[in-house]
Parts: structure tokens; sequence; C-alpha cells
């Protein structure tokens, strides 16, 4: 292999791998927490269309670790408990994980996964004032593959040194 050639082979396999890096670097995810206003502007009521308001609007939204969810209440007229998927599923008010009375509340999402929450006030949950979100880990999307190809490019570069310093 003649040095031209190593010389143009070199140059692209740094080209790609600065390629690589910043396509990873701009696909990762924003990792800004960001505030989901339950319910939007109805905020945390018992919906007229019931349980399927707070599906359709948990399902328009993308929940990460750190993110913030605001149900706006009056004091007095609801509250926001979180519970188990039983409870959820049953509107069990019994033994909520935790329970705030005064309006409005903000929970921070501090887990991946599923997180449920309903209204204690009597027929509120049974009338669909339930909310249930899945929260999604906060590792950006772009990390696993930022390594995994830049360390792919390095090593067909050393690969490449390595050839020419042989010859
Ligand atoms: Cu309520």
């Amino acid at each position: 292999m003649c040095s031209s050639t190593l010389f143009v082979i070199l140059t692209a396999s740094l080209l790609l791998q600065q390629h690589i890096i910043t396509a990873a670097t701009n696909e990762t995810t924003d990792s800004d927490p960001d505030t989901h206003v339950v319910l939007d502007n109805l905020g945390w009521i018992v919906s007229p269309s019931g349980a399927a308001a707070y599906r359709t609007w948990a399902a328009s939204n993308e929940f990460d670790v750190g993110d913030i969810l605001y149900f706006n209440f009056t004091t007095g007229r609801h509250d926001v408990a979180e519970v188990t998927k039983e409870a959820y599923d049953k509107c069990n008010t019994t033994n909520p994980i935790s329970i705030k009375s005064t309006g409005p509340v903000n929970i921070t999402i501090d887990s991946a996964g599923e997180h449920y929450f309903i209204c204690t006030f009597t027929q509120h949950c049974s009338l669909g004032q339930k909310l249930a979100i899945t929260a999604r880990s906060e590792v950006p999307t772009g990390f696993v593959t930022r390594v995994s190809t830049s360390s792919l490019a390095a090593a067909i570069f050393s690969a490449l040194v390595a050839i020419y310093l042989l010859h």
C-alpha cells in the first residue's frame, strides 16, 4: 500500500469518526426537565369524558425521569394520591404511597416505569379522575450509539496505523 493511498484512507477514517460523533450528539434527548400540566387547561378534575381524557393526555406526552407533573386544582375540591397499580385499577384510596392535599401540586417523576395517581375524594376516581403514566429513564438514547460507533472508528484507525507502521 503506497503512502498516498494510506493518507486518503486515514483522512477518510478521521472524517467518518467526526461525522459519527456529530450525528450521535444530535440525536441525544434533551435532558432539561419538562413540566407536564395534567390535562392541560382543564386541570386535575373529574373530566366529563372520564378516565379516557387522562389516557389520551398521557398518550400525547413523553415523560422522562426528572420531569414534573403539575396537578392544577383548588385545595379542598380534590387531592393527588400516588398509588399502586392495584389501587389505581380499583380506585382504592385507603393506603396511598403518598398524598398531597394542597393545590396546585408539583410531583417530580423520580423513577422510570409506571406511576399511578388518583383523587381520593368520594367517587372522583371511579368517575375517571385517575392518571397512569410511564416514564422513560434519563439515559440519552444517543449515548450507547456514540460509544460503540466511535470505538469502531477508533479501531479502524488503529488498524490502519498498524498497517502503515509495519510497511
Ligand atoms: Cu377529585
